[in-house]
């Protein structure tokens, strides 16, 4: 089952942007001349000087990474002015509120003068050229205006998505010194509100970097408005000028910092450039979902995360696109909601998470068929591996066996889709990503670096650089070189794993660090951690992800508390409300076990390998457990598994 085919239908092929011969061709052109191959795609976007420079990259070293290098641009030019002669009047922007009764449609015109509006503000505020703007909104269409007034004036933003705890928006707003905030009073999500102001007040208790405060309307629940700092959206734009300059920016000026988990210590500030960065924006979202002039796209990500700066916002607007902006969930007011208003819309190209796609396919075919859907073309998934039969259930249920599924692995790190089939050119298997996309050149390598031939199964990595590609971390770069170069010398480390078949496909099995992917998010084990330790119960944690049959994964906390703490209920309460505080919702475990003693090896490093197994219940083989310390902590807490 797993290893089904399902090949590209002759009508699709035929009007699809690029067929196999197409893609061929592109693979072909691109490993005879990159810096033509490349040069040709990058007209795909407007620019103020055209680069003569194409690539300049070194995995060695210092690590430096440079696309179209003396190129001139600004990416909201690329998004909105060029569109206005041709597609004015062609819808931008539809929003869908969490309210199945609320939505709005804001034409390219209307978004231009709202994002010049904006950047004409925020030059009045003192906002410059590489400043950075910290972006806590929920999704309505001033999280796309705000980000496109940042790139007109040269501001670098920093978006954290609105379900992070005021110590994670302050944390990052620390780390990058950002001057400014953009928020609203409130958010809304399945029918709850949530209080964006009022933790956004308590954040900035310990932000001295903050100067203004930009507040929009949503709700128009009561907030705080500090004077001389907090300033309403509408009053602040009101007699702005709906024309606005844009600042002239090298290509390798930043765009924007995206805060992502990784293995260790705390979130890392992901920096992506301009000119790359749309380029690939642009390429990825045209040709993995085959985008037509006319057609509604839905990608149903936060624009907190990467996946929706690059296909809600930058790509699909980069394309001309009518891009649709969801602020609700899927299960509300009930299941069927995706559906309802892909029906509601005319959807035509679908793009989602397989924690959601698992989530529904629990109340079967019954919500799904309810709506009609016959408009959509192309269905997309992201964020986890996607299993093959969430996939089969995607494909037969809401596809009803006409839509090609692109599987789409790629990263924050990556800036776009890397490994993922192009609906017209690559025959599908459920549940693989299948083949790289033309010009990127990704490897399996074992465990020491040497590269693996054929069908076979090891560590990701890329073999070289793509337009698309992170240049640094903030403030920070020497980690970059260490995170992402230093494991396998001269090649980019994803930290994932992967199988590849006969036929070159690759399967993602997932994460191969201390990185967790619960529900499509990546969390690092050692952030939950230190919240936990921060507790004054807590002595010592260690935190593994475990087997979720919605979310993929789950996080499971191993506790040892301190001397004279009793172990109760209302403690274990008190750990899961102290972990969501700290850091968000999002990070809640799904599991407590106290453990009296962790297993450690002599040198006391926590064996994380047998604390992984013990939570799937892998206890048969546990292998060498020879080093360890104390052996017998291991049976304990084997008699003691929770869940
Ligand atoms: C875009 C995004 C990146 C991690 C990545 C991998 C997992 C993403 C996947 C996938 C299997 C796919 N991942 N897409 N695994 N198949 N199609 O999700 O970025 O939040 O940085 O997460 O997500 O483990 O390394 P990000």
């Amino acid at each position: 089952m797993a290893d089904d085919i399902i090949a590209v239908k002759p009508e699709i092929a035929a009007k699809a942007r690029i067929d196999a011969a197409k893609r061929a061709a592109m693979v072909a052109a691109e490993a005879k001349d990159p810096d033509a191959f490349w040069r040709g795609e990058m007209t795909r976007i407007a620019w103020m000087k055209e680069p003569t420079k194409i690539k300049a990259v070194d995995f060695n070293g210092d690590v430096s990474i440079k696309w179209f290098e003396d190129g001139v641009l600004n990416a909201s030019v690329s998004c909105l002015d060029r569109h206005l002669a041709t597609r004015g009047d062609q819808v931008a922007i539809i929003w869908e509120g969490d309210d199945p009764n609320s939505d709005a449609k804001v034409t390219y015109r209307e978004l231009h003068a709202r994002v010049c509006k904006l950047a004409n503000a925020m030059r009045r505020l003192g906002v410059k050229k590489g400043d950075r703007v910290c972006i806590y909104l929920p999704m309505i269409v001033e999280a796309a205006v705000a980000m496109l007034a940042c790139a007109r004036v040269g501001a670098i933003h920093s978006i954290v998505f609105g379900g992070f705890s005021p110590d994670s928006l302050s944390s990052r707003i620390q780390d990058s010194e950002c001057t400014l905030l953009i928020t609203a009073d409130e958010g809304r999500r399945g029918g709850r509100k949530v209080p964006l102001k009022a933790n956004a007040d308590e954040a900035l208790l310990t932000c001295p970097s903050i100067r203004h405060v930009v507040v929009a309307k949503n709700t128009g629940g009561k907030v705080d408005m500090m004077e001389g700092r907090d300033h309403w959206w509408d009053a602040l734009t009101e007699g702005e000028a709906a024309v606005c300059e844009p600042e002239p920016m090298g290509a390798e000026d930043p765009l924007f910092i995206l805060y992502t988990s990784g293995s260790t210590g705390k979130p890392k500030g992901v920096l992506h450039t301009t000119g790359g960065y749309m380029v690939w924006a642009s390429y990825t979202h045209q040709n993995v979902f085959d985008y037509r002039d006319g057609e509604i796209y839905w990608c149903t990500a936060d624009v907190g995360w990467v996946t929706g700066h690059t296909y809600i916002v930058y790509g699909p607007l980069a394309n001309g696109a009518t891009t649709l902006m969801f602020e609700g969930v899927p299960s509300w007011p009930d299941n069927g909601r995706f559906w309802q208003v892909c029906a509601k819309h005319k959807v035509n190209i679908f793009y989602t998470a397989p924690t959601a796609i698992r989530a529904l396919m629990r109340d079967g075919e019954g919500p799904v068929k309810k709506h009609d859907r016959s408009t959509l073309r192309i269905l997309g998934s992201v964020g986890e591996p996607i299993n093959p039969e969430a996939w089969l259930w995607y494909y037969r249920v809401v596809g009803d066996e006409r839509c090609p599924i692109v599987d789409t692995w790629w990263q924050t790190e990556t800036g776009g889709i890397l490994i993922s089939p192009l609906p017209g050119a690559v025959a599908q298997k459920p549940g693989s990503a299948t083949l790289p996309l033309p010009g990127v050149k990704p490897a399996l390598v074992d465990n020491e670096g040497n590269l693996l031939d054929g069908a076979t199964e090891g560590n990701l990595v890329l073999l070289d650089s793509w337009p698309g590609q992170m240049r640094t971390i903030y403030g920070d770069h020497a980690r970059f070189g260490q995170t992402y170069f230093s494991t396998f010398k001269g090649m980019y480390f994803t930290g994932d794993g992967a199988r590849r078949d006969a036929d070159g496909y690759y399967w993602i099995t997932g994460r191969v660090d201390d990185v967790i992917n619960v529900a499509g998010h990546r969390m690092g084990t050692a952030e939950v951690e230190s919240a936990l330790v921060a507790h004054p119960a807590v002595a010592e944690a260690a935190v593994v992800g475990m087997p979720h049959e919605i979310k993929g994964q789950g996080i499971y906390a191993y506790v040892t508390l301190k001397a004279g703490v009793e172990a109760t209920e209302v403690l274990r309460k008190e750990l899961v409300a102290w972990v969501r505080k700290e850091i968000g919702p999002i990070a809640t475990p799904d599991a407590i076990q106290w453990a009296p003693g962790l297993p450690k090896t002599r040198s006391g490093k926590i064996m994380r390998r047998i604390l992984r197994k013990i939570a799937a219940n892998e206890t048969e083989g546990l292998g060498d457990t020879s080093t360890l310390a104390d052996p017998g902590v291991v049976q304990e807490l084997i008699d003691n598994k929770v869940g």
